[in-house]
């Protein structure tokens, strides 16, 4: 079942050079980009994305971080792109993410042990991605425009389906 899903690379995946050796990752998992822009997080848009934890108490945390500077929104596609990207992406907490994940590859040593709420150090993961197709279309609505989504062909496509 082809799935479209919204990645954010946070500004700490800027900030420490990270952005061409995630999105290789994604390419070579056989993902197609149908959008993608270069953008700084407004607090508004982070409310709207992040709707779901405004009233965590790592909110504020959460919002300082993601808004402190730019950041690489993208939409990618394929074959269950959503579970796969999520496996790829591992999980929340780098320190529990597992080895071959981006996040527990590239994040493994910030200080995410120490739940943020408590120390209000944001949890500093470099990416983000929709969890499931409801939030995917919703995340997608959001960030995108439709005549900002292009559909298009890559060369596997004859072998995977589009
Ligand atoms: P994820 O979908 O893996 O990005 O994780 P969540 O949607 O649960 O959380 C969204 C963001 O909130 C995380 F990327 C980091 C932040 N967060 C914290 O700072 N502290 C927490 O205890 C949980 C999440």
């Amino acid at each position: 079942m082809y799935q479209k899903s919204l990645i954010i690379l946070k500004p700490d995946a800027l900030q420490r050079r990270l952005v061409g050796r995630i999105i290789q990752r994604f390419e070579n998992a056989g993902l197609k980009i149908h959008a993608m822009k270069f953008a700084k997080m407004s607090t508004e848009k982070s409310r709207q994305h992040y709707a779901e934890h405004i009233d965590r108490p790592f909110y504020k945390s959460l919002e300082n971080y993601v808004t402190s500077n730019p950041i690489i929104v993208f939409i990618l596609g394929g074959n269950y792109a959503i579970d796969k990207i999520r496996l790829m992406i591992g999980n929340t907490m780098p320190a529990k993410a597992l080895p071959g994940t981006i996040r527990g590859d590239f994040a493994h040593q910030q200080r995410t042990d120490i739940p943020s709420d408590e120390t209000q150090q944001p949890l500093m993961n470099l990416i983000h991605a929709s969890a499931s197709p409801d939030e995917a279309k919703n995340e997608i609505n959001i960030w995108f425009a439709p005549n900002e989504i292009n559909d298009y062909s890559v060369v596997d496509d004859a072998f995977h389906g589009s």
